[in-house]
């Protein structure tokens, strides 16, 4: 196999000196719809990419699980089906724990400590990725997680029997702890789930409800803060390898801007989205001092699972976060 991708590779250096570069096209799965702010940073990548190779690697984004669904997107990079993508790296946790750093109930709640979080998750995931023949290019989070619902709710008890939208595995344990009935659904499906009653709330940033108009269905968010979890944009390993080492410094580059836009637009976006909630007829607060109390217990409950299953690891990634403060 080795001696294939290095015959593949050689045959292709010899294609690349013998012939003007080549222009490839890369296209880009992307599980949020086009109006998000993922997207449109993922936009702007592709764009920098495109202009900064002067058009040799032209990166086309699809938005709204259009070409691949959320959950697909991942298998589809690392089996070469797409070169790049983006994903919810936490959407991982049902293969190891360690994907679920990110949404630890009340471990990292402000953007500053997600950002520390990260710097001690980052050598974890990135050997994660690499084992898994994906290289990591940048990672941008979510606005805090707050607690949508049809109804009013002021604690735990309100919330048994309610049908839960969820997104990752960290979720579908919140539902099951508060009694909530948990069904996976992408974000780019879920006006259609709440409109049918195929769930009446989620957990979730203000970020997804404003892009989903929510308020056609849902009345209230409760502020709980509760993490922050992030979006990754990786690239297939192979492809990255045969890429020249002037594209790939131009890709980290862009890169690099990405996420640093991507994390000043999620804190723009913020103040922004829960206002649009406002606006659509949402009513918008912190939760009741017992929910928060409840749901802390719950989120404790949650951070000893995850040490359990995440391992040394695991505690490493805490510990070195712990240092951080
Ligand atoms: N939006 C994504 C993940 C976290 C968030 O704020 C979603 O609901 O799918």
């Amino acid at each position: 196999m080795k001696k294939l991708t290095q015959l593949l590779t050689a045959t292709a250096l010899t294609a690349a000196a013998a012939a003007p570069a080549m222009a490839e096209t890369w296209d880009m799965p992307m599980a949020y719809s086009a109006s998000n702010f993922h997207s449109a940073t993922g936009a702007e990548f592709a764009q920098c990419v495109t202009t900064g190779t002067g058009g040799e690697i032209e990166i086309k984004t699809h938005a709204s699980g259009s070409l691949f669904k959320g959950a697909d997107i991942k298998r589809a990079v690392q089996t070469g089906q797409a070169p790049i993508g983006e994903r919810l790296l936490s959407g991982h946790q049902n293969e190891n724990a360690l994907f679920g750093f990110d949404s630890i109930p009340f471990l990292a709640t402000s953007f500053d400590d997600s950002d520390k979080l990260w710097k001690a998750a980052k050598p974890s995931m990135e050997k994660l990725l690499a084992e898994q023949n994906l290289t990591l290019l940048y990672a941008v989070p979510w606005p805090p997680q707050g607690l949508y619902f049809k109804n009013e709710v002021t604690s735990v008890a309100d919330m048994k029997g309610i049908k839960f939208r969820s997104y990752n595995n960290a979720t579908s344990r919140l539902a099951e702890l508060t009694g909530m009935l948990p069904v996976t659904i992408e974000a780019a499906e879920i006006s259609q789930a709440f409109a049918t009653g195929v769930a009446d709330s989620m957990v979730s940033s203000g970020s997804t409800g404003y892009d989903r108009k929510v308020w056609e269905s849902l009345n209230y968010f409760y502020e709980v803060d509760a993490w922050l979890p992030r979006n990754y944009v990786f690239v297939n390993s192979d492809v990255w390898g045969g890429t020249s080492e002037a594209n790939q410094n131009v890709i980290r580059g862009c890169a690099e801007l990405a996420e640093y836009a991507g994390n000043w637009r999620s804190k723009e976006y913020t103040g922004f989205t829960l206002q649009g909630l406002r606006d659509g007829g949402m009513n918008v607060g912190p939760a009741s001092d017992q929910m928060v109390g409840e749901l802390k217990a719950i989120g404790d409950t949650m951070t000893a699972e995850w040490l359990e299953n995440a391992g040394e690891e695991g505690q490493a990634i805490v510990d070195a976060f712990k240092a951080m403060q």
